[in-house]
């Protein structure tokens, strides 16, 4: 028997693990550069990543790695509401990749079914946001904030203390009466954490006490990956690859990929092998 995650319009089977590919409608996004600022590339673009075998998309109007700028409420709107009007008619579950409250609500309304959070619904209003939905609910640890986050990292444990975030997160969640099979818990790559700080975790998830919620991770194109290897963002594929298969073997349920096609070849060949899941 294999656990579900409730997300809106769908109950996802977690009994193998999930892609959830990225579509940004930013025009600063690092990896993609200018290429699906428009509403209509970014609904392209994520019927492409359905075509290679995403099961969730996470659309994005406001870019959250390192150093970036913030955006209004309203550009936000603007930029999300006509990527998911333009991408409910398919087949499965939309993500808004978003921390702030009116936007989660215009989101749902336009039919999201699910809220990818890197504040952990800590703004003030989030959890009230969220409340009257079934949408899926994606709780990240970040320490300080975007703009700043990888000035100076500072943990006395990191995996005690994101550990510890993300518990408290849980607790927040439950008082507020929210349904534990919303959830999915992620450590958060790249958000105030050093290179060394992001392998120690990715090594060690594990260890890492869920209490009984999935994981998602995200570590596709990173610093952390350039790190290595020394490569620009889109020159990151086969290293994003190698270290979301190490996430898989560590007990990572969701992998969040720009790379859709080959992330889904690599982990169908990672489940023959590890599950002899041949189909
Ligand atoms: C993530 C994530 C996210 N990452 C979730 N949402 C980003 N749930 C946006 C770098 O070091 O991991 N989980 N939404 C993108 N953020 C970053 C952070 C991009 C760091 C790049 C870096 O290069």
């Amino acid at each position: 028997m294999s656990s579900t995650l409730q997300c809106g319009r769908f109950e996802l089977d977690l009994g193998r693990p999930l892609i959830m590919g990225i579509v940004n409608v930013t025009p600063d996004s690092f990896s993609d550069g200018n290429r699906h600022f428009s509403a209509d590339q970014a609904i392209a673009h994520g019927r492409l990543l359905i075509a290679q075998g995403a099961d969730i998309l996470d659309i994005g109007g406001e870019s959250t790695r390192p150093g970036a700028d913030p955006v209004s409420v309203d550009d936000e709107l603007k930029r999300i509401l006509p990527v998911i009007r333009g991408l409910h008619d398919t087949s499965i579950p939309l993500s808004v990749d978003t921390f702030k409250p009116e936007v989660m609500r215009g989101a749902l309304k336009a039919g999201a079914d699910m809220i990818n959070d890197i504040y952990g619904l800590r703004q003030p209003g989030a959890l009230d946001a969220v409340l009257d939905s079934r949408c899926g609910l994606c709780i990240m640890h970040m320490q300080g904030e975007p703009k700043t986050m990888q000035q100076a990292p500072r943990y006395e444990d990191v995996m005690h203390d994101v550990e510890q975030f993300l518990h408290e997160r849980i607790a927040a969640m439950q008082q507020a009466g929210i349904d534990g099979r919303r959830v999915v818990l992620d450590p958060g790559f790249g958000f105030g954490k050093t290179p060394q700080q992001n392998y120690l975790l990715l090594r060690r998830l594990q260890e890492l006490d869920s209490q009984g919620y999935p994981w998602l991770i995200g570590l596709s194109r990173k610093s952390m990956i350039g790190h290595i290897i020394d490569r620009e963002p889109a020159q990151r594929v086969s290293g994003s690859v190698a270290a979301a298969l190490a996430g898989l073997a560590r007990g990572a349920n969701i992998l969040r990929v720009h790379d859709v096609a080959e992330t889904v070849d690599a982990v169908k060949v990672w489940r023959a092998i590890e599950h002899g899941a041949f189909l």
